[in-house]
């Protein structure tokens, strides 16, 4: 649902001030903020070059997979070509991302991650 604040006309008799001192006439009601923040998806792509333990590595160091849970993302980006490694708002995402591409670099893998709005 879509936040929303509006100004309406005051009670009644429109007098010169209410008693907390706002101004007369207008009377502010705001609903309370319940806006969920835009998600995204932060994904690994498969390429031809980097090894499989590396991307096992990527998954439990950099998005908190167990071994398990990281061979099972890892060996589906490797046969479908795309997987997703988690969920997180805007800032988090970029952080993941900068973070993986960063280790890719430094250890001279061509490992790409992106994301994408959910
Ligand atoms: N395809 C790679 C290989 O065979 C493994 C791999 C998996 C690479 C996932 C990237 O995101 C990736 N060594």
């Amino acid at each position: 649902m879509k936040n929303t604040s509006f100004f309406v006309r005051a009670g009644a008799d429109d007098g010169p001030e209410e008693q907390d001192g706002r101004q007369a006439g207008l009377l502010l009601k705001t609903r309370p903020k319940n806006k969920k923040p835009a998600l995204y998806k932060v994904l690994l792509l498969n390429d031809d070059y980097t090894p499989m333990e590396f991307v096992v590595h990527v998954l439990e160091r950099f998005f908190s997979k167990n071994r398990m849970e990281a061979t099972d993302i890892m060996m589906h980006v490797h046969r479908r070509g795309v997987g997703v490694c988690g969920v997180y708002t805007h800032e988090i995402a970029e952080t993941k991302v900068t973070q993986v591409m960063d280790f890719a670099r430094a250890n001279e893998q061509p490992l790409q991650c992106v994301m994408e709005e959910e």
